[in-house]
């Protein structure tokens, strides 16, 4: 039997090159080897406040960027998370094994909360839990995630540990694959800080859907660091960052991007690696306009009830083991 991969990204915001590298590019490589399950995590969305009919708009948005990023529904079950509601109920049980101190000490909590404990939502605490919930509830093995959420996958590990010693062996303690390059692509405007949807600063990112002068506007823009060579160098974070997206768009190794703008300068190698996003964008961005609202709405109900077999199938033995019963119909 295949292991079994599992993961999800927010249809909140426009997606960024650094979920695509860091992210859904890793789960259609890993797709043909694992049954994979990806999610749209609405019900995480909601952690922070949405509009209602964006949310709505963007949900199955982000259902065709996984489509047209090559998640192929043929292999890959794709699902909103709200169409099973297993994932609510595990992280109910999950949200009374956690302590509050582990959640505490989780980082994008302190950030998104803006260290602001008093006014943040409990949701926003207790994210983690049911990012736990959702991984578990497919006996997940390996989660391909961006390195922001190594944190959380170690917590997930930690409650299917707990659980399993205390009920009794019922969750596969999942492996989180972070890629080796792309892990954690860095603003284009504060390479201190990580390419991000919720960023004010649109100059930021380059979205997914960004237009070919936008995207060559925000290269031009890119900060670098002082220097004038093109060479990956830990003390010089914005420029290895344009030539860690330039060697991902292009598929050359490190060495080669180097080599290839030996000599030249920020100039030349801005418009070089504009050009090169915008030809690896191109066909994406064709390919989202492909499947029609009926095509997609029946690739997420079929999803949907794949999902369904299995989250059901562990919620039963999760509440059996713990003693908890209805009434007998
Ligand atoms: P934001 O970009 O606002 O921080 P998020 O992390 O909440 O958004 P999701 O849509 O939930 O965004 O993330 C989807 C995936 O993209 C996750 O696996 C996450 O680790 C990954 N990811 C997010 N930002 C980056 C980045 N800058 N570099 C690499 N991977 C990233
Ligand atoms: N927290 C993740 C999104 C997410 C997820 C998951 C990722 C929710 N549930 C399960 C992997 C597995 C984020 O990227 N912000």
């Amino acid at each position: 039997m295949k292991k079994r991969i599992f993961s999800g990204a927010q249809p909140t915001g426009n997606l960024h090159l650094g979920n695509y590298l860091g992210a859904l590019k890793n789960w259609v490589n890993l797709q043909n080897e694992y049954e994979s399950f990806f999610c749209i995590v609405n019900l995480h969305a909601v952690t922070l406040p949405q509009n209602p009919e964006v949310l709505r708009q963007k949900t199955l948005d982000l259902a065709r960027i996984y489509l047209a990023s090559g998640v192929d529904p043929e292999i890959s079950t794709i699902f909103i998370q709200s169409d099973v509601s297993e994932h609510a109920e595990l992280a109910w049980i999950l949200s009374c094994i956690a302590r509050m101190g582990e959640l505490e000490r989780m980082t994008q909590f302190k950030d998104k909360g803006k260290g602001n404990a008093e006014r943040a939502g409990v949701g926003l605490f207790t994210y983690p839990v049911l990012m736990a919930s959702d991984i578990l509830l497919y006996q997940t093995h390996l989660v391909p995630v961006g390195k922001d959420q190594k944190q959380h996958l170690e917590l997930s590990r930690d409650l299917a540990e707990r659980f399993n010693r205390d009920f009794g062996e019922t969750f596969v303690v999942p492996e989180p694959f972070i890629p080796p390059v792309g892990a954690n692509i860095l603003s284009l405007q504060e390479p201190a800080k990580k390419m991000s949807k919720s960023d004010e600063n649109a100059n930021g990112s380059i979205f997914l859907l960004d237009d070919a002068d936008t995207i060559t506007k925000k290269i031009k823009r890119a900060v670098t660091d002082s220097g004038t060579t093109i060479e990956f160098d830990e003390a010089r974070p914005a420029i290895s960052n344009l030539l860690t997206i330039y060697q991902l768009m292009t598929g050359k190794t490190p060495a080669e991007a180097e080599a290839h703008f030996g000599g030249k300068g920020y100039g030349h190698f801005k418009s070089e690696l504009a050009e090169a996003v915008v030809e690896f964008l191109r066909p994406f961005q064709q390919r989202v306009k492909d499947f029609d609202d009926a095509e997609l709405n029946k690739i997420l109900k079929d999803g949907a009830e794949k999902a369904r077999l299995i989250a059901c199938e562990t919620l039963r033995d999760v509440y059996a083991k713990m003693g908890i019963v209805g009434a007998e119909t």
